[in-house]
């Protein structure tokens, strides 16, 4: 990340100057970065905001459903490579809180916008995880959706966002992996065991396609985010992808996809798939999901717990600081 501190958004003017867009537009077309130092438009600004705020609070949001299942894993090997994810997810969650922070907003902000429900974060977070093979479903279905939406977002035009989704992408295939072998392990196991992973990918499939968000005609952000090179592909080009991706692992599963819709369509070179319930979505995102009550409170309570956590760094720097003065 570069060490030139980003100028706050009301120190620049939004409209820029005719050289300041001229050159702006040169980066985007040249497939160059965008740096916290450069000149942007407002809406490229606020739109990097909104969306990688929104990505950072899906990723400390999203340790809650794994998290409670740590106590409970079934080993003392699930046990510890559960309790790596969920550390991994609190990781990307920093990485990203501090690439949202060299556009010009603060950390303190980007809470209040997730608790008062301002930002939004991932619908898929607000399932619940009743079962050990949810844990399985999570990593293969959510991670694996997770890479296919972010490993274009490593050449996302915003170099912070870039540089911080390469590092992300390398955890998640880890993450991914370790789903698969979860279930794959209980697939191979009792009848009970096996009809729990099915139980399991019978609810999370379907809100996994859906984490790619709205279907294209109904996607507000796409296009220009396409255009200003911060999403590569479209929200239903993703999910395409997605399915394509999934169907062959299934097999090798020995997991039956809940769509009897999903069939390899020649002419198109994909599978085809069912329609998905939006109006469930919209349900989600307006609050009303299985857990979205729990997760903003815990994530409150979390938040409030750890005060004296920040009070005591900011002592430890001020302090340090006087240190330097004086020497
Ligand atoms: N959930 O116009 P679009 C993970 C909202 S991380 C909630 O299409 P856009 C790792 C959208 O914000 C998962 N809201 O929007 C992990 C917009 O509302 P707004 C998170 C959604 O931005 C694994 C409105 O609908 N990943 O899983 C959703 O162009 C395991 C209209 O939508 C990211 O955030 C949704 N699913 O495209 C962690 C990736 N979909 O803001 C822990 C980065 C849409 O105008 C454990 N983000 N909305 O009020 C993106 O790629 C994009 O922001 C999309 C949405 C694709 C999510």
């Amino acid at each position: 990340m570069t060490a030139v501190q980003p100028a706050l958004p009301e120190e620049k003017s939004a409209e820029g100057s005719v050289d300041q867009r001229r050159e702006f537009d040169r980066l985007i077309d040249a497939d160059m970065r965008i740096e916290p130092r450069d000149w942007m438009p407002d809406a490229y600004r606020k739109t990097l905001i909104r969306q990688i705020s929104q990505h950072a609070h899906s990723e400390i949001i999203g340790m809650q459903p794994e998290g409670n299942w740590i106590t409970r894993a079934p080993s003392l090997k699930r046990k510890a490579i559960l309790m790596a994810k969920v550390q991994d997810e609190a990781g990307h969650g920093l990485y990203l809180y501090s690439a949202a922070q060299t556009l010009g907003i603060d950390r303190e902000t980007m809470f209040e916008q997730l608790v008062t429900g301002a930002a939004k974060y991932s619908s898929i977070f607000n399932y619940t995880t009743p079962t050990w093979a949810d844990m399985g479903s999570i990593g293969w279905l959510v991670d694996g959706a997770a890479i296919c939406n972010q490993v274009p977002l490593c050449r996302a035009s915003y170099g912070p966002y870039g540089r911080a989704m390469t590092r992300i992408c390398k955890e998640e295939s880890f993450h991914q992996r370790q789903g698969f072998e979860i279930l794959l392990e209980l697939m191979r196991g009792t009848d009970a065991q096996k009809a729990m992973a099915q139980e399991s990918v019978n609810r999370w499939y379907a809100p996994a396609l859906m984490m790619f968000g709205p279907p294209d005609e109904d996607s507000p952000n796409s296009q220009r985010s396409m255009a200003w090179k911060i999403k590569r592909f479209s929200n239903d080009d993703l999910r395409q992808r997605f399915v394509d991706m999934l169907v062959p692992q299934a097999e090798v599963l020995g997991i039956t996809l809940p769509d009897p819709d999903i069939k390899w369509n020649e002419e198109r070179g994909h599978y085809d798939f069912g329609p998905l319930d939006w109006d469930e979505f919209y349900e989600v995102l307006a609050g009303r999901g299985q857990a979205n009550a729990v997760r903003v409170a815990r994530r409150k309570k979390a938040h409030e717990d750890g005060a004296w956590v920040r009070e005591a760094a900011r002592a430890c720097a001020d302090a340090q600081a006087a240190e330097r003065m004086a020497s």
